[in-house]
């Protein structure tokens, strides 16, 4: 199998000298070059992004949704060729939950908020008192996105501040500029010109972005301590934020559930992208009376899910995108199993596919206070922890400062009555990270601030405009 192939539009992008070497995850052999702006092209992008909004705006919502969605059919005419760019920039396979998976999920996210309205409310309306609150546009927003799921989170970000007729600027990951930069160019084959400028820099143009004069609002997705620097930086702007800072989002499997019967959901949900998922399952709480079948069947479906290049159409699993990430999983891996965990599956890299590829790893026996729990893993390995009194998984799931998602797993009853105790931004029940473009996404504590999706994804790039008389 070769994976040389360029696409037409990976050619389109190449700068005309210089730039960033951009390596395949799965073969470290390059594949292309990518921009490397610097802080005056940034400087520049937001002066013609802040020119171009008002016009954008003043197109109004019908003709501004009618653009979003043949933006929409435009990526699903050019979904094959960023499908594969994206498969060799970030690793994921093609088949299974994604490459094509995120691009197909861009063209719906976008579809979904092209239909969605954000209505005025009337808020009083009695003894002579009347009050009505609306939303218009914020004005520039700054779009600083991650390397796990880049197209898609870049679009989590852009669709809805265009809908509400804001302009806005993205600063992709210094590690899949270019599966954005792609993106945005298909984008702008459709939308007028200035409305969506791709900066492709490195930390300094995000903390620029960041703290720019000419940004009314920062969406970020990315770590904690980036998220706490680009607070910093809002102290200069006053931009409005949104913070997407990753999680340790854990599971509880209650005394009654079927392991054969949730080891396929638990696989994913703590698997999907290879473990690279703001909202996977991290460590997974099992009760005693069913310990050892959950870590039996999970290994067994592990056992059926191939890992390797992601052109190759049978892999459902890629390597790691980075060498930073990969040494994480691997110090974690070790550290885990120096301090007593047992190594169910996985352990060791897999370097008969290649420099990056870490296989599945499940890792029994541990309990919480091990850094493999209480660190971010990002990765595809799963600490699994043995309970006996579900108040103590309530306490173990709440315990850290991280609060993006979790999930309960069992009889549905019982699993609702342990959510409500759980300290996340979703609960999920019997399942683990799906995200839906109407229902609101954000989390608690550590993992940030600010809700995206739906009407809540609305009002969060848009500024409240209150008539009262
Ligand atoms: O994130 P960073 P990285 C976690 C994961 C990973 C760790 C580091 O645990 O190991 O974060 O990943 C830009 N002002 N997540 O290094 O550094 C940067 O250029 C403004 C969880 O990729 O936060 C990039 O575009 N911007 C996460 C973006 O911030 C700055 C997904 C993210 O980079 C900046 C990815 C600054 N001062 C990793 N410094 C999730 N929430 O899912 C950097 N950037």
């Amino acid at each position: 199998m070769s994976n040389a192939t360029t696409t037409p539009l990976l050619d389109r992008m190449q700068p005309a000298s210089g730039g960033r070497v951009i390596l395949d995850a799965a073969t470290r052999e390059p594949i292309g070059r990518a921009p490397e702006h610097t802080v005056a092209d940034l400087d520049d992008a937001l002066a013609r992004a802040r020119a171009a909004q008002p016009g954008w705006e003043a197109l109004g919502h019908e003709r501004r949704s009618e653009l979003l969605g043949a933006v929409a059919d435009r990526i699903d005419e050019y979904a094959e060729q960023l499908a594969e760019l994206l498969s060799r920039e970030q690793g994921k396979p093609l088949n299974g939950p994604n490459a094509r998976f995120e691009v197909g999920a861009c063209s719906a996210w976008l579809r979904a908020t092209a239909a969605t309205v954000l209505e005025p409310e009337v808020v009083v309306d009695s003894d002579g008192v009347h009050a009505e609150l609306s939303y218009r546009a914020i004005g520039v927003v700054g779009a600083i996105g991650p390397w796990n799921w880049p197209m898609m989170i870049a679009i989590w970000q852009i669709a809805p501040a265009l809908r509400m007729g804001n302009t806005v600027v993205v600063k992709p990951s210094e590690y899949t500029p270019l599966s954005v930069l792609a993106l945005l160019d298909v984008m702008n084959e459709v939308l007028p010109p200035d409305v969506l400028i791709g900066v492709a820099g490195d930390r300094d143009v995000g903390a620029r972005l960041a703290s720019h004069p000419g940004v009314d609002k920062v969406m970020f997705t990315g770590s904690t301590a980036t998220g706490r620097r680009i607070i910093e930086g809002s102290a200069q702007n006053l931009a409005r934020l949104t913070l997407e800072l990753g999680g340790n989002d854990a599971g509880i499997v209650l005394p009654g559930a079927d392991p054969a019967a949730i080891a396929e959901g638990l696989f994913w949900g703590a698997f999907i992208n290879t473990g690279q998922t703001c909202a996977a399952l991290k460590r997974l709480y099992v009760h005693d009376s069913i310990y050892d079948g959950v870590v039996d069947a999970l290994a067994a479906v592990t056992a059926r899910m191939p890992m390797g290049n992601g052109l190759d159409e049978a892999n459902v699993l890629g390597p790691l995108q980075n060498q930073l990430q990969f040494d994480i999983v691997s110090r974690l891996v070790e550290d885990a199993r120096t301090n007593g965990g047992r190594v169910v599956t996985g352990g060791a890299p897999a370097t008969e596919l290649g420099e990056l590829f870490y296989p599945i790893t499940l890792i029994a026996d541990v309990s919480d206070g091990l850094a493999l729990v209480d660190e971010e893993q990002f990765g595809p390995v799963l600490p699994i922890i043995r309970y006996s009194d579900v108040d103590d998984a309530v306490a173990s799931a709440n315990r850290l400062d991280a609060g993006l998602g979790a999930s309960v797993w069992g009889d549905r009853d019982a699993a609702l009555a342990v959510a409500a105790r759980v300290h996340a931004g979703t609960v999920w029940i019997n399942s683990h990270g799906g995200v839906h473009p109407m229902i609101p996404f954000g989390g608690v504590k550590g993992s940030g601030y600010g809700l995206e999706f739906g009407v809540e994804g609305l009002k969060a790039v848009s500024v409240p405009r209150v008539i009262n008389g």
